[in-house]
């Protein structure tokens, strides 16, 4: 599970990408290049990255606004994100969508986000139960901010997909702010983990602006699922530190506050950590970043010189004339992946005296709901016992 050094310097080169990706759409929005919003994600790239980075080509994920750098990390070239918010031909879209709505569900394995909070989380427990019918052993992971946690959608969303087992891993990024909300006023919990007992599955808290620590705890989560043990709630602690997007200057937000989290810094941290654990020389860093910048000067001559899509376009796509294919064949694998029959290990710690008696009244449970001999039992069988009854007394 160690990362190698090769994977470190990769870390590092999707933050910086992420960072400077957002950057330069900054300065196209001030250029009036951009049709739609830039939601930054400023000082959130460790969280992004490093838990798309603990994931697999098979799996899936999908992303909220301030989750570019999973997006990157999942495949998406600059060039695609620029076209996609200048709302170029070229882009992911066609030019249709500006801004972050964009998926592919055959190659990436990218759900397209959608703006109402919450609504991914029972989408991607679906995902997750799909891939499980289907025999393959696949991880969805989608993220909601502390704000989006007090949607009813959320509470229904992980209930389902803890009573499922599903393997999904849900990322809850509190930034400490939803809009101007702080998130004292959006829920009465220091830790918003805490949720997740709620559900009976495991809540894990981890310092979302130190990379390292979010793929980890990522990729612990994401074995968990993969052994049929999910799902799993990540609080990641972090902080929001431009305004929700670029039209708010964010002066409810004190100073103070700021520049506490400015110190924290993922980027520079990691920086440090790099040199101090000497996993990098000068010249790997600058080759890191020269790469990034050749790469973000092609992107953008490549979205500028872009046609908008013709006229003629905007009605296609609209209903679908079979640009839709249902590629999955949905017959249940003989071997379907299986639940997990106990969650003990995340309680640990925690709730030892729950923990064994949690496992065992879920596998009665299940025995119970899936048995050969449960026919005979239950409404049916009062349902017959009463039309019986009826028939004597007639
Ligand atoms: C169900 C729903 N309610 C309200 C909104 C409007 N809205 C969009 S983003 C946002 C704030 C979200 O805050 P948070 O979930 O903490 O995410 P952050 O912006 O901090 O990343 C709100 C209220 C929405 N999109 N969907
Ligand atoms: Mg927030």
């Amino acid at each position: 599970m160690a990362l190698s050094r090769q994977q470190h310097l990769e870390l590092y080169y999707w933050m910086q990408l992420n960072r400077k990706l957002e950057d330069l759409l900054t300065v196209m929005f001030r250029q009036n290049k951009v049709v739609g919003g830039v939601y930054s994600s400023l000082g959130q790239e460790a969280t992004s990255v490093g838990t798309a980075y603990a994931l697999e080509k098979r799996d899936w994920i999908a992303p909220m606004i301030r989750n570019l750098g999973a997006v990157l990390v999942k495949g998406y070239r600059p060039r695609d994100i620029l076209m996609q918010y200048t709302a170029k031909s070229g882009s992911p879209t066609g030019g249709k969508d500006g801004t972050a709505h964009f998926g592919d569900l055959h190659e990436k394995r990218m759900v397209s986000p959608i703006s109402m909070l919450g609504d991914l989380i029972p989408v991607m427990a679906g995902i997750g139960l799909g891939a499980r019918y289907l025999g393959r052993n696949e991880v969805a992971l989608t993220w909601i901010g502390d704000g989006g946690s007090s949607t009813g959608v959320f509470h229904e969303g992980l209930n389902f997909a803890a009573v499922q087992r599903a393997p999904l891993v849900l990322v809850l990024e509190n930034n400490q702010w939803a809009y101007s909300t702080p998130n004292y006023l959006q829920a009465r919990l220091i830790d918003f983990a805490d949720r997740a007992k709620a559900y009976g599955i495991p809540g894990v808290i981890v310092d979302g602006n130190d990379v390292v620590a979010v793929y980890e705890t990522t990729k612990q989560a994401v074995e968990q699922c993969r052994r049929g043990d999910g799902p799993v709630l990540i609080e990641s602690k972090t902080f929001r530190r431009k305004g929700h997007a670029q039209h708010d200057p964010a002066a409810y937000v004190p100073k103070w506050m700021l520049k506490e989290w400015e110190a924290k810094d993922p980027i520079l941290r990691y920086e440090k950590y790099l040199t101090a654990k000497k996993l990098w020389t000068e010249k790997e860093k600058n080759d890191i970043l020269a790469r990034i910048d050749r790469e973000l000067k092609e992107g953008q001559a490549e979205a500028e010189a872009s046609p908008l899509p013709p006229a003629e376009r905007a009605a296609e796509g609209v209903y679908c004339d079979g640009c839709h294919e249902i590629r999955a064949e949905w017959k249940r694998s003989p071997k379907p992946v299986k639940p997990g029959k106990n969650t003990a290990q995340w309680f640990e710690g925690k709730s030892p005296a729950l923990a064994p008696s949690l496992g065992a009244s879920q596998e009665r449970k299940e025995k119970a709901v899936v048995g050969p001999s449960n026919p005979g039992h239950g409404k049916n069988a009062k349902l017959k016992k009463h039309k019986k009854q009826r028939k004597q007394r007639k």
